[in-house]
């Protein structure tokens, strides 16, 4: 396809994870990365990959006035999945249309449903009848298998894997490398600690680390141990 022929998109967030977006985006073919947002006004005027960083999100409304009509959400983030919703949330309430990225290199069944605005990184594999929602990460090497549900927002990190059945609830986290194992239920916006294997159900907001995963001890709680 030539450079005219794919669509031209924004990206919001001009870091490590929007550098690997641009990456697959190209890699791809379908779209065309002409200009990077970010909050940082350090990097404005610089460019990520080759694409300019004009400047913040409150340009938004000038770009889709330049004939910008799609977006796709550069912000990783470890942990929390909030900062990478609200930009979701903004760019579609300003008229924007999320793009799905999927990277050549990935493997997605057609018997699999993907989310409006997901990015699926190289490596990274879903199997059949797995259902993936809005503006979710599989991360580079990630495997979701058969019938799983993905929730919008969910990060599954680079190497992660999640056995079938699996239900992740909205706006979860799956740590680097961790193991989630078949049937399993993790709730919405719970956090899985980088490594940690999951035997049991995670409840909604619950930040479980470890193998087998349990709940993370706090510093608060240790300190209280320590003055016993
Ligand atoms: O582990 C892997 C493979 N990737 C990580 C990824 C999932 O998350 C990566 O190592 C990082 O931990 C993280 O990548 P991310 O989100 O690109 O983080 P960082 O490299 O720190 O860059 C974040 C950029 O987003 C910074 O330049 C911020 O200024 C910018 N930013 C923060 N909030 C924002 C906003 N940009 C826009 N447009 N809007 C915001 O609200």
């Amino acid at each position: 396809m030539g450079a005219k022929g794919r669509i031209p998109c924004v990206i919001l967030g001009g870091g490590g994870h929007a550098a690997v977006v641009i990456d697959a985006i190209v890699a791809a073919g379908n779209a065309r990365p002409v200009v990077v947002l970010d909050a940082d006004p350090r990097v404005w005027g610089t460019t990520l990959l080759g694409v300019p960083i004009r400047g913040g999100d409150d340009l938004l409304p000038q770009l889709k006035k330049e004939g910008i009509a799609h977006v796709v959400i550069g912000l990783g983030g470890v942990g929390s999945n909030g900062p990478r919703q609200g930009l979701f949330d903004r760019a579609e309430r300003l008229g924007f249309a999320p793009l799905s990225v999927i990277h050549p290199g990935a493997s997605v069944s057609p018997w699999a449903t993907v989310g409006t605005g997901s990015v699926i990184l190289a490596g990274a594999v879903v199997n059949a009848r797995a259902q993936l929602g809005r503006n979710v990460i599989l991360n580079t090497g990630a495997i979701v298998e058969h019938d799983c549900l993905v929730g919008d927002h969910v990060h599954v990190a680079t190497g992660a894997r999640v056995a079938g059945g699996v239900k992740i609830g909205a706006g979860a986290h799956v740590g680097a490398g961790a193991v989630v194992l078949q049937e399993m239920v993790v709730g919405a916006g719970a956090v899985i600690g980088a490594g940690a294997v999951v035997v049991k159900h995670v409840k909604d907001g619950a930040v479980v680390a470890g193998v087998p995963a349990g709940p993370l001890q706090t510093s608060g709680r240790r300190e209280k141990r320590r003055r016993k």
